[in-house]
C-alpha cells in the first residue's frame, strides 16, 4: 500500500484567536467582565487579587488560576470564600483559549461581574496570547527592577492597566521611577500605572475605581 506524506499547517494563533472571540461572547451576554492578569513569577498576582476583590464586596467575582503545577492559589482564593477554578498547564508557560473553554465548563458564572483570571507566572508568553478577556491587567514589582519594561517590552505594550506592586519594599531596592515610567510611555503612552502595596493595601482604591469605570 503506498503511504502519502500530508503535512497540515495550522495557524495556531487564528484558531487560539477564534475560540477567544466565542469566549469573550460568552461571557458579553452574561454580563461578565474578564481581567487576564498578567507578571513573572511572584509579582504578586494572587495578593493583588486579594487585595481588588477584598474591596468589592457588592459585585460578584470569580477567579481562574493558572499554573504549571499546583492548586495553591486555588486554595488561597476559595479559602476567601470565593469561586475558583485550577488550570494546570503541566509545562505550559502560558494559558491559551482552549484551557479556558475547558475551565469554564467547571465554572458557573451565573451572575454578572469580573472573572479575574490569573496567567501563568511569566513576563513573556501571556502576553502573545489572547485568553477572551476585554483587558490585561500587567503586575510588576519593585523588586523586579525598573528596567523591566526595556526587557520585556510586549507585556507592557499590550497592558491596558499597570499596577507597581510591592512599593512598601521601595525603600530596600534602588529602583528608578523616572526610568521605569519612560521605558513605560515608550511603549504604552497614557496607559494607566498604579503604585501599590499589596502588604498594606495602599494604592488599592484608585485600582479598583479604575476597573469599576472601565467594567461599565
Ligand atoms: N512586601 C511585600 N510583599 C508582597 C507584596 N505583594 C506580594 N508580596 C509577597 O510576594 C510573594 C509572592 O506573592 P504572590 O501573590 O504569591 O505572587 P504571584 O505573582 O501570585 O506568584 P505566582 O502565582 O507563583 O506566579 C509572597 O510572599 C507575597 O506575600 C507587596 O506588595 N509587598
Ligand atoms: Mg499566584
Amino acid at each position: 500500500m503506498e503511504t502519502k506524506k500530508v503535512e497540515v499547517i495550522q495557524d495556531i494563533h487564528a484558531e487560539n484567536e477564534r475560540i477567544a472571540r466565542e469566549i469573550n461572547a460568552d461571557y458579553n451576554r452574561k454580563g461578565i467582565f474578564a481581567v487576564n492578569v498578567m507578571g513573572c513569577p511572584g509579582a504578586g498576582k494572587t495578593s493583588v487579587l486579594k487585595q481588588i476583590i477584598a474591596r468589592l464586596p457588592g459585585v460578584k467575582t470569580y477567579v481562574i488560576e493558572g499554573d504549571i503545577e499546583s492548586d495553591l492559589d486555588t486554595r488561597t482564593m476559595q479559602a476567601l470564600g470565593i469561586e475558583t477554578v485550577q488550570i494546570n498547564t503541566g509545562g505550559a508557560c502560558h494559558l491559551d483559549s482552549p484551557m479556558i473553554a475547558g475551565a469554564l465548563k467547571n465554572i458557573e458564572l451565573k451572575e454578572p461581574g469580573i472573572l479575574f483570571i490569573e496567567n501563568i507566572g511569566n513576563l513573556v508568553c501571556p502576553a502573545e496570547f489572547e485568553i477572551g478577556e476585554h483587558i490585561k491587567l500587567l503586575i510588576s514589582s519593585v523588586t523586579e527592577g525598573c528596567d523591566k519594561p526595556y526587557k520585556y517590552p510586549l507585556a507592557f505594550e499590550k497592558a491596558d492597566i499597570i499596577i507597581l506592586n510591592k512599593s512598601d519594599l521601595k525603600p530596600y531596592v534602588d529602583f528608578d521611577d523616572a526610568f521605569f515610567s519612560s521605558g513605560v510611555k515608550g511603549l504604552n503612552p497614557g496607559v494607566p500605572v498604579f503604585e501599590v502595596s499589596s502588604k498594606t493595601g495602599q494604592g488599592f482604591d484608585a485600582v479598583v475605581n479604575w476597573l469599576e469605570e472601565k467594567r461599565k
